[in-house]
């Protein structure tokens, strides 16, 4: 396959409603959207999840685009592809930027399932055709407001929920949400927010009968996370620790986790994502997909690799609905009893949606020879 023209699109969405994590609030999402071209008419598509401020790992929507414009699009634009799979080896000796290059590599994944007119998730060897979904909810003002988002979300089927932590907003918070529900499944998220010094409160979550708590100390370490992961109960899954299949092998033997979260652009693309699913199958550790507030293109992607057999627990990619007003895709991302029926159509298996594109995009580059 080759790629004849790439377009980056810089796309500005308001959430229905705030998102606090330890390390900040979203109101909005800016991110970058990836087009490539085939010159054949057909395209493929992906966004880039960096954030605005490097506040969740070192990128951000600036430096991803001018990695992209400066190093990634050169080395792919007019080049003899074979595989998808061959991409991420193109930019093995560019260091990190892992957002950057999971955002055109995911791109060029769409564009050869749709050449070759199977769906992503075929593509990627995945079988599933339903997926199980949770949904995560942010650190509130009060614990009434997060009981009544619990409630919504139980409601709306999901599976488990996962609830944001952080120091003063933990232990007794999770209390009265156990006594409120003795049986549902749910797990904590603390996004980096602790450090070994506060084992003892963290040996207190191991009352809570908790799913796992996520990443709950510093974001590249996995050394304190085996001490601490010896002294608990509760399985430790990893997030913005994992950067790659490496970091994973890693992990498993110092004993840092016993789940991990896989976020594609975290680990620079769908390619390494699945060498990630493999390292966790063959020594059986669950995997899930994270979710860091994607618009649908984003979600679509998630979807097709959440259908590899090692995904065993519930991913947090929730509906459209509940990030957007109007998401960039046709039809939007529904989930009824907490299940997610993958999508038949080639590629991504969902319709960009042109006309709402237009409407979030505040500026725009194409990139030919
Ligand atoms: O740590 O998983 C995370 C959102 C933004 C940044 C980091 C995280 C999250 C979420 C929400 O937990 C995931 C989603 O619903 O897309
Ligand atoms: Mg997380």
């Amino acid at each position: 396959m080759q790629i004849t023209e790439v377009r980056l699109r810089h796309l500005n969405m308001d959430l229905v409603a705030p998102f606090t994590t330890s390390f900040g609030t979203f109101v909005d999402k800016e991110f970058i959207l990836v087009e490539v071209k085939n010159g054949e008419g057909l395209s493929g598509w992906a966004e880039s999840v960096a954030f605005s401020a490097p506040w969740y790992n070192e990128e951000t929507i600036k430096t991803n685009w001018t990695m992209l414009e400066d190093f990634l699009i050169p080395l792919v634009l007019d080049k003899e592809i074979e595989h998808p799979r061959d991409v991420s080896d193109m930019f093995s000796h560019i260091r990190k930027n892992n957002m950057a290059k999971s955002a055109i590599e995911g791109a060029i994944w769409d564009l050869y399932a749709k050449e070759k007119n199977i769906p992503l998730s075929m593509a990627l060897g995945g079988e599933l055709e339903k997926i199980d979904v949770g949904i995560s909810i942010g650190i509130q003002k009060t614990v009434p407001e997060l009981l009544a988002k619990i409630e919504a979300g139980l409601k709306d089927g999901y599976k488990r929920i996962k609830m944001k932590i952080q120091p003063g907003w933990d232990v007794d918070v999770i209390r009265e949400v156990r006594n409120r529900y003795p049986d549902i499944p749910i797990m904590a998220d603390a996004n980096s927010a602790y450090r070994l010094k506060d084992i003892e409160l963290l040996k207190q979550l191991d009352q809570f009968d908790l799913m796992m708590i996520e990443q709950p100390l510093s974001s590249d370490d996995i050394v304190d996370h085996a001490t601490l992961q010896a002294e608990i109960k509760t399985p430790i899954c990893l997030d913005e620790s994992i950067h790659s299949v490496e970091d994973a092998r890693k992990a498993l033997e110092l004993g840092s986790c016993k789940i991990i979260n896989i976020k594609i652009g975290r680990v620079g693309g769908l390619t390494e994502a699945m060498k990630i699913h493999e390292l966790c199958k063959e020594r059986n550790v669950p995997v899930w997909c994270g979710g860091m507030l994607e618009s649908g293109v984003g979600r679509a992607h998630n979807i097709a690799l959440t259908t590899l057999d090692n995904f065993t627990m519930p991913g947090d990619t929730a509906a459209s609905a509940n990030y957007w007003h109007k998401d960039i895709i046709q039809p939007e991302v529904t989930v009824y009893d907490g299940v997610i029926t993958v999508p038949k159509a080639a590629g991504i298996g969902y319709e960009v949606d042109y006309t709402a594109v237009d409407e979030f995009t505040s500026y725009s580059k194409r990139y030919t020879n």
